[in-house]
């Protein structure tokens, strides 16, 4: 292995989408490795991924038995990320709507933090695509988790991220239970009240075109009930003021303390 960086990017039914992210990235960012993690998709998308590898050994397929959501797909990826040493792991969706033309500023900003997050809701940030009123169930949903777990920022939902391997490392992924939309949510809860440095930086996000959403009312109500117990359990030490460090910041800005 060369690359220090892999980026991963779970599939579940993304025949469509597949070759196109992989060559996206593998144009925006040559030095950087792939890992698409494939939940045995019905369509055949993991059988799309093999071949994508079997002709360029920066590509890998982690080949699961059935669809277990995303942060099991997730945590899969990221265990075998670290075993194999990489420094930097990217969570990347399938579907073109995290671009990978804006990876680098990405990978730039991580050299500043410990985790950053491709942010919709920052300055320069924006949504292409998205009817108002998702605009409003993202924006609402990221506003109730940060008032009721008092996380400084914008975008807590999203799922274009860099973690670095020793943030992975510290936070305890065993303790992240959730499977669905909350996984992002409870990743960044885990990583706040670890104390790691986070900084987002504001992408262009870009509905999916091809292929059907996996988003479900489930899902997201899921997210709010776990999200609303978090907030309950961490009320004595918020209330106790016990310090937490988070950094938001933009692309090419200086990072800004926030409390
Ligand atoms: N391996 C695996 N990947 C999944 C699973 N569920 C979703 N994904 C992938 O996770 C990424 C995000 O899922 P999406 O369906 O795009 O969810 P979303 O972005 O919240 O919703 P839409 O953009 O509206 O479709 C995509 O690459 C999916 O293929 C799963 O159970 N297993
Ligand atoms: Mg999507």
């Amino acid at each position: 292995m060369t690359s220090t960086t892999v980026v991963i990017i779970p599939t579940y039914n993304e025949r469509e989408n597949i070759a196109t992210i992989v060559g996206r990235v593998r144009r925006a960012t040559p030095d950087v490795d792939i890992l698409v993690v494939d939940d045995n998709s019905p369509d055949g998308t993991g059988a799309i991924a093999d071949d994508l590898a079997s002709t360029d050994s920066a590509i890998h397929v982690l080949h699961r038995t059935g669809k277990d959501g995303l942060g099991a797909a997730y945590k899969a990826g990221f265990a075998w990320g670290l075993e194999r040493g990489y420094v930097r792991l990217v969570e990347m969706d399938a579907d073109g709507s995290h671009a990978p033309e804006q990876l680098p500023a990405l990978l730039d900003a991580s050299g500043r933090a410990d985790v950053v997050l491709g942010s919709r809701w920052v300055p320069g940030g924006e949504v292409v695509n998205w009817p108002l009123h998702r605009k409003a169930i993202s924006r609402c949903g990221s506003a109730y988790a940060r008032v009721v777990l008092g996380v400084p920022v914008k975008d807590i939902t999203g799922g274009y991220r860099v973690f670095t391997a020793d943030a992975l490392e510290r936070i305890d992924l065993a303790t992240v239970h959730s499977h669905g939309y909350g996984f992002q949510v409870d990743m960044l809860w885990h990583a706040y009240t670890s104390g790691l440095r986070i900084v987002e930086v504001p992408i262009t996000f870009t509905e999916r075109v091809h292929g059907e959403s996996k988003m479900s009312t489930g899902i997201v109500v899921e997210a709010m009930v776990r999200v609303t117990g978090w907030g309950v359990r961490g009320l004595p030490a918020r209330f106790r003021g016990e310090p937490r460090t988070a950094v938001a910041g933009t692309a090419g800005g200086a990072a800004e303390e926030l409390n």
